[in-house]
């Protein structure tokens, strides 16, 4: 595999072609292409990638919270979804196949760090706590992993949320459907957060959708499927929600850095762990993983 290292982005492209950029903003993946070429992850044409906003597409870390803030609560004065993908990262280094226990120059895995000494005064003062974050992006040919570590390196326990808040590109919105979310509660954004029951099994995307699906047993596959095919298949580990969401025509208009027409080619299926606060003592560490394939 080869690895560049550039002033925001490091790079990597395995030999059979496949390829991730990783921005140190946020950490946030803003490419991913297969073996021909072709781009897997939405990024806005009016993204802001000068480190004043979080990206608008690829793969945002979301920490320590999701969504607007509770009130009363340690994460009550951080925006929303936290600090990780609104401050600059470090890259911590690659492993490549042989030490990940893979085939020669299959595999390379790109790790990055944030820690509480990294974050800005108004989000230190915001959230206190001692802490420090590993975020792993590994690329295979036939699949991308994303894992994110929380450490509590302080003696008081925090809570938190994490989400992977990934934007999918994809050919058109009104011919793909997300699947094995059926019978599964959620929590309906687009109503005032009203508990539903989900009834099918190819949920189209057909308006404003932003739902939060409960309980999801992080084994089972959740699909983007175009006439049959999945586009993408996601899989988790310590990771039981998955958000689905589409703004659509008006929130799209509301939105400075989405273009109008943005919503047409995107999908965002986010694996979480946003249903309750995590816990984590103090010297405890956490990991919550998602493993991403692609089309055949
Ligand atoms: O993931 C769904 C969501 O929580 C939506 O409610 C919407 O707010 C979206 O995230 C984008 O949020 P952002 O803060 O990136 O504009």
């Amino acid at each position: 595999p080869t690895i560049a290292i550039n002033e925001n982005t490091v790079d990597a492209k395995l030999p059979t072609g496949e390829s991730v950029s990783v921005h140190l903003f946020g950490a946030t993946v803003v490419s991913w292409k297969l073996a021909d070429g072709e781009e897997q992850l939405f990024v806005s044409s009016k993204a802001i990638l000068n480190g004043s906003k979080a990206i608008r597409g690829g793969i945002p870390v979301v920490f320590p919270v999701f969504g607007p803030p509770p009130p009363n609560h340690a994460t009550s004065s951080l925006p929303q979804h936290g600090f990780a993908r609104s401050s600059t990262w470090e890259f911590l280094g690659k492993s490549s196949s042989e030490s990940l226990g893979k085939k020669a120059d299959t595999t390379i895995k790109l790790d990055f760090g944030l820690s509480s000494s990294m974050i800005s005064e108004d989000f230190r003062r915001a959230w206190p706590y001692e802490f420090g974050l590993v975020y792993s992006v590994t690329l295979s040919p036939d699949r991308l992993e994303t894992s994110l570590q929380v450490q509590n390196k302080g003696s008081q326990p925090f809570d938190f949320h994490v989400l992977l808040h990934n934007y999918f590109k994809v050919p058109d919105v009104s011919k793909i459907s997300v699947t094995n979310l059926q019978n599964k509660t959620y929590t309906d954004k687009t109503e005032k957060g009203q508990q539903k029951q989900e009834t099918s099994n190819a949920i189209a995307i057909t308006g404003s959708t932003d739902r939060v699906y409960l309980d999801i047993d992080p084994t089972v596959p959740v699909s983007v499927v175009e006439n049959g095919k999945p586009l993408f298949s996601i899989t988790r580990e310590g990771l039981n929600t998955v958000t689905v969401w589409n703004p659509w025509v008006e929130n799209a208009k509301n939105m400075i850095d989405f273009g109008d027409e943005d919503y047409k080619g995107m999908v965002c299926v986010e694996p979480g762990a946003v249903k309750n606060w995590q816990v984590l003592e103090g010297g405890d560490a956490w990991e919550g993983t998602q493993t991403i394939k692609p089309r055949l």
